[in-house]
């Protein structure tokens, strides 16, 4: 769907396959007002092994918290969905909080899993990962999500039914009313019957939030800082590192963490494969990521207008964080 180039948000930018890198990172980076880069870049081989390592941080309670409502509640999500049953991955990354729940499914009966992913590091860990288990066969996609997702559809067999996972708050990088319409655009691609299970970090204490995305060890930071290594190194680019300061904030209002790289110093840049020169003032950032935060009302909401019925849902209290399982209608 085209979106206008005057959004000076970071977009989630993750179907937006068709532009490179580089006519990406020339669109937001020569912005005149905010300059942005989508967020789905992080995600080089470097990118990926620092989220990695970021979802080990203490600070960080995202991703155990998902992990732990996958393994309590193994169980109960695979009854609520009647086999046979197909199993597509947005965005798998290295799928190791995904393995309870397959061999659940795997229990009753030989499961197929694609993991969809745009960074072939993590697919090769998600192969790894789960390619051992007893009657699961991977077969993963590297692809953008929706483009995955449609060629997952396009292989089940008549009588299957296709369980999406979009895990882990992914659709917290999506600009509101982006994140509705990227779930309109999943269940045009299922049939009534299919589910999604949809995980969401749920809104919590600023204080947790500012520490999971610029932890004290600064290994967010690092993540977050990678990008304009990343940019220097694809596209011949000239950042200097040190003059750039990783920054988290969050939008009490839109409920939303932000991270930005924010210049130290007056500065030009030239990004070369991008036919870019760039100008940053002290204290100008580049804003690289949205992490919007929910409420179950908010899940609600997004069922409703979208053509799924939201069937169940499950809750972590330590670290509040909901996965949903939406039915398609
Ligand atoms: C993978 C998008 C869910 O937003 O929490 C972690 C990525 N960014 N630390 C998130 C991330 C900074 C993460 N998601």
């Amino acid at each position: 769907m085209p979106r206008t180039a005057a959004i000076a948000r970071p977009s989630e930018g993750k179907d937006q396959g068709s532009r490179s890198f580089a006519e990406d990172v020339r669109q937001g980076l020569g912005h005149s007002g905010q300059k942005y880069v989508p967020c789905k870049y992080f995600y080089d081989a470097v990118g990926s092994a620092l989220f990695e390592a970021i979802t080990l941080l203490p600070e960080y309670g995202l991703t155990r918290a998902d992990q732990r409502i996958l393994t309590r509640y193994a169980d109960e999500i695979a009854a609520a969905l009647p086999p046979p049953l197909v199993v597509a991955e947005l965005g798998s990354g290295s799928a190791k909080k995904t393995r309870t729940l397959l061999e659940a499914l795997a229990r009753r009966q030989p499961t197929t899993y694609h993991p969809i992913e745009i960074s072939p590091a993590a697919l090769a860990l998600a192969e790894r990962e789960l390619g051992q288990l007893d009657g699961v066969s991977v077969r993963g996609l590297e692809a953008e999500y929706l483009e995955g997702l449609a060629r997952a559809a396009a292989r089940r067999t008549s009588g299957e039914r296709l369980l999406v996972l979009f895990l882990g708050s992914s659709i917290g990088n999506f600009n509101p009313d982006e994140d509705g319409e990227f779930l309109a655009r999943i269940r045009q691609i299922l049939e009534p019957g299919d589910a999604l299970l949809l995980g969401t970090d749920l809104v919590k204490p600023v204080a947790q939030l500012i520490q999971a995305y610029d932890d004290p060890g600064g290994v967010s930071a690092a993540f977050n800082m990678n990008l304009l290594a990343r940019i220097n190194r694809e596209l011949e680019a000239d950042f200097n590192l040190r003059q750039f300061e990783h920054q988290a904030l969050y939008d009490e209002t839109a409920h939303r963490m932000e991270m930005h790289l924010r210049a130290t110093t007056e500065q030009t840049v030239t990004i070369k494969k991008a036919g870019l020169v760039i100008h940053l003032r002290p204290g100008e950032t580049v804003w690289t990521e949205s992490s919007h935060k929910y409420t179950l009302a908010d899940v609600v909401r997004m069922a409703a207008a979208t053509r799924f019925e939201l069937a169940r849902h499950w809750r972590d209290e330590e670290w509040p964080f909901a996965e949903s399982l939406l039915i398609a209608k």
